[in-house]
């Protein structure tokens, strides 16, 4: 059993300056063989189209294939649902630690692949932003809403979509003058302010929903694979209503499981 990763006094010091970590070499190579040859499996589906308890559902036109719920989509995927590279870093940030409701959720797992053309408009941000993706710090722990990882299985340099952030957005008062347009749909790549997050496969960047974000252009041949887990708060629920599989609840470790059904259903005969 690998050790976690314990958060640092840097790491809290940049998650809470830029409202993002970069974790490099965070998913080792032979784990990364088997998620890629996994991707090289997914069938050809079109948008909508359910794969077992997975469904294509790309976010816009240009963001590409996207895998909602790809936790289901086998073990390399459920391998990732407590990783030791980030999941003490998430429980600390959006875990609700040392509270009456304290633990994870994943409510939403998304597996990416991103064509030349393809892209993903910026959006969120401190200003006027949703409780769900809220950046929080106060009285002396961390009370985030949605922190998402996005995991690259493919080397991200220019040119490749990377992810973009605006750093510090997170905590924002005012609209950025410019994001109109950009949201809408243009390539976040020349909004001011925006930077490229550059990564090697197996590295991941770590980051408040509530962080500036979007996808730069590919503009490359070839594709730009990566996979995202939102982590949030125990009592969230899923975006989209995705559930998860009897069979795959049955088959996880408790704490697997734990973290994608913190708390099971009961009704009139269930014992608590
Ligand atoms: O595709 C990316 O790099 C960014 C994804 C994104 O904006 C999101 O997951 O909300």
């Amino acid at each position: 059993m690998v050790e976690a990763r314990k958060p640092t006094p840097m790491d809290d010091f940049l998650f809470d300056l830029r409202g993002y970590l970069v974790l490099r070499q965070a998913v080792g190579a032979e784990h990364l063989r088997r998620l890629n040859a996994a991707f090289d499996e997914f069938p050809k589906l079109q948008p909508g189209q359910w794969w077992g308890n997975s469904q294509r559902r790309d976010y816009t036109e240009t963001t590409g294939f996207e895998l909602h719920n790809c936790v289901e989509a086998g073990t390399p995927f459920e391998e990732l649902i407590d990783h030791p590279a980030w999941i003490d870093l998430l429980r600390r940030y959006c875990g609700e630690q040392d509270s009456y409701v304290q633990g994870l959720f994943i409510d939403e797992c998304i597996a990416s692949i991103r064509g030349p053309g393809g892209h993903h408009p910026v959006h969120s941000g401190g200003w006027r932003g949703a409780v769900r993706g809220q950046y929080r710090f106060a009285n002396g722990v961390f009370r985030c809403g949605q922190c998402n990882i996005i995991l690259a299985l493919t080397d991200i340099g220019p040119g490749d979509g990377p992810t973009m952030v605006i750093p510090g957005s997170h905590k924002s008062n005012f609209p950025h003058p410019e994001a109109g347009n950009y949201a809408r749909g243009d390539v976040m790549d020349t909004l001011p302010e925006a930077e490229p997050v550059w990564l090697q496969k197996g590295d991941a960047v770590l980051f408040v929903d509530g962080l500036m974000h979007g996808g730069g252009a590919r503009t490359n041949a070839g594709e730009r694979r990566v996979i995202i887990y939102r982590y949030g708060p125990m009592w969230g629920s899923t975006r989209f209503g995705y559930t998860y599989s009897r069979e795959l609840l049955d088959r996880l470790t408790p704490e697997r499981r734990q973290i994608l059904q913190p708390v099971p259903p009961i009704g009139s005969g269930v014992d608590y």
